[in-house]
């Protein structure tokens, strides 16, 4: 009995521990040197320690180093276009993009994934996925919608918003409601 227990609390402590989602196809931006300079060691530090993490770890780490101006850690993670300029992909109208999230942790939110507009910052028209219900945590594994981790979208016809690189990606959003964590990943695009 005191064995279970230990092992449910050392479960526990690792689903507190470690970090929570990120896409892994396509292959998102990653972190590098822009997103140092642009955040502070501090940030840097605590987005590179997890890249599953929820945005919120790495606000608690903002030091003296942050810069506002360049880094918005609630816009695409705060990884910067100039760390992943080898890492856009052109996707014409129609095409159907597999996705894959991978999940670590369950906590109640809603999730979107949609185009964004990296200068404005803006989402470009309707999300293309909406779930107004995301990692439901009172499900248990068998019940878990694989579409939360497996899904597709289609690219729409961006007429040139997204013809040179830097200027749009395809950003996959989680507000966990249940702990207000954030969660985000992007997807560099031309078109
Ligand atoms: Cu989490």
């Amino acid at each position: 009995m005191s064995r279970l227990l230990s092992a449910l609390s050392l479960c526990a402590l690792f689903v507190s521990v470690l970090g929570h989602a990120v896409v892994t196809t396509p292959t998102p931006r990653a972190i590098g040197s822009a997103n140092q300079a642009a955040c502070g060691t501090g940030v840097y530090n605590s987005l590179k320690s997890d890249k599953t993490g929820p945005i919120e770890f790495a606000v608690a780490k903002i030091d003296s180093g942050y810069n506002a101006a360049a880094c918005h850690l609630y816009f695409c993670r705060g990884l910067q276009f100039d760390d992943n300029k080898s890492n856009t992909r052109k996707y014409a109208a129609g095409t159907v993009v597999p996705f894959h999230v991978d999940l670590v942790a369950h906590h109640t939110g809603r999730a979107n994934v949609s185009i964004v507009n990296l200068a404005t910052q803006k989402t470009i028209g309707a999300p293309l996925l909406v779930w107004p219900v995301y990692a439901n945590e009172s499900l248990g594994p068998s019940q878990w919608p694989k579409n939360e981790t497996d899904f597709s979208v289609t690219v729409p016809n961006l007429g040139s918003q997204c013809a040179t690189a830097g200027a749009c990606a395809i950003q996959w959003w989680w507000y966990a409601t249940s702990n207000k964590q954030t969660y985000q990943s992007c997807v560099d695009f031309t078109q």
